[in-house]
């Protein structure tokens, strides 16, 4: 059975069992969680996170070496951020113009009491600043995604400069490359047991009254996460990527799964990679530089509940925004999403930025809390899946770059 399979399977039991813990067997949840589920997901996000630095350095240094020239790496860097710009507006728009139809917010909310300690989410200038680490192995250490990817940028240009010269450390970083895609593998099998049991662990723990209380909201979340992903994504790998897009969601779909169940697109980096590459053929060079910049720096699934999470906060304030704050909202949530790494919870984070440029109330986002975690799975593979378009229609576009040799899909 193929493993894409077997985590599907994993993740479909782990609800059920999720479920039946959180409604018939809390107490037996509880000891569950804390001695075999807790343990065995985490173990696995470590296993997957153990690879994040070392793969995204390997990777985005041979994808700029690879990419040949500097002139193909402005290009292909241009498309990509221009692709991420383009695509977290469509999201944010699409998910306020649900959330302004459907009115989530109107109704009996209780904002008495309501808090939430917003942490403070970097500014955009600041992270823009950041981006050249003074220490590079400092910035591998704190796992700084973005001055990890600058500096690797920075090596694999110097390679491409140096030619022969270089020849050796290029091998040896390609084999290293070789090495962290080949644990990525054995992590891989392990990874049925550690999506049931963080999907499982997810679930049972989940406050039921809470998803009764925002179903409105959680369904508005959920439709805009869909439609984003089949019109946007399906349309501009199907006419731009030149891909049928049924092949595209099947091919991902283990990279979405892992993503799904670790709420993390920095964890899921190194899956996402390896399924762009084996599964829809995209060059080593395209997917080692798009997919760690876009787990950085692109996450349209959660502009979309930024976008519903800020009407339905103005709605059940009764604040009507204006256009121009609609506009605001929506420039905020694009650069919010830059500064901000993928990881558990960063939504939330970013959506205090956002509320504040409105000037909204801060604490509305403790409405929301009790649904996050389940949103947070799925726009969080949304995010992933983003990026693999972008992968997908960028690497597309190198076709008729004339010399460009189809890299073999990884063995
Ligand atoms: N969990 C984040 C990610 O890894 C997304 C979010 O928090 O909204 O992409």
């Amino acid at each position: 059975m193929k493993l894409s399979t077997k985590i599907l399977i994993a993740l479909a039991l782990g609800v059920v069992a999720g479920l039946i813990l959180n409604l018939a067997l809390p107490d037996a949840f509880a000891t569950l969680d804390k001695y075999v589920l807790k343990p065995v997901g985490t173990l696995f996000l470590n296993l997957i996170k153990m690879l994040v630095v070392p793969i995204v350095f390997f990777s985005i240094v041979l994808g700029t070496a690879g990419l040949g020239d500097p002139k193909k790496l402005g290009r292909i860097g241009a498309k990509t951020i221009g692709f991420f710009l383009a695509t977290t507006t469509i999201a944010i728009i699409i998910a306020m113009a649900l959330a302004l139809i459907f009115k989530p917010g109107v109704g009996d909310f209780e904002t008495e009491g309501a808090k939430f300690e917003a942490q403070e989410a970097p500014a955009v200038t600041d992270t823009l600043l950041g981006i050249i680490p003074t220490n590079p192995v400092q910035a591998m250490a704190d796992g700084n995604m973005l001055q990890i990817i600058a500096f690797s940028v920075f090596v694999g240009f110097a390679l491409t400069m140096l030619g022969s010269k270089t020849k050796g450390i290029m091998d040896l970083i390609e084999q290293g490359n070789d090495i962290m895609m080949y644990l990525v593998n054995l992590v891989m099998k392990f990874a049925p047991y550690g999506a049931f049991a963080l999907i499982a662990s997810a679930i049972g723990s989940q406050g039921m009254d809470a998803v009764k209380a925002m179903g409105l909201y959680m369904t508005i979340v959920i439709a805009a996460l869909a439609i984003h992903s089949v019109v946007t994504y399906g349309g501009s790998v199907a006419f731009l990527g030149k891909m049928n897009p049924v092949k595209f969601f099947k091919g991902f779909a283990p990279a979405m799964s892992v993503a799904f169940s670790t709420s993390s697109s920095n964890a899921t980096l190194p899956i996402s990679m390896k399924t762009a590459q084996e599964n829809l053929g995209v060059r080593k060079s395209v997917s080692g530089f798009v997919q760690p910049l876009g787990a950085t720096i692109n996450m349209d699934g959660t502009a979309i509940m930024q976008g519903v999470a800020t009407i339905f906060i103005a709605q059940v304030y009764d604040v009507n925004l204006s256009i121009g704050a609609m506009l605001t909202v929506i420039l905020t949530a694009v650069l919010a999403s830059i500064g901000t790494a993928g990881v558990p919870g960063v939504g939330l984070i970013m959506l205090a930025m956002v509320l504040n440029s409105v000037g909204l109330p801060v604490e509305g986002i403790a409405l929301i809390l009790g649904v996050d975690r389940l949103l947070d799975m799925l726009r969080t593979a949304v995010n992933i899946t983003g990026d693999a378009a972008c992968a997908v229609i960028v690497d597309k576009g190198e076709d008729k770059h004339v010399g460009e040799r189809k890299e073999e899909a990884t063995a």
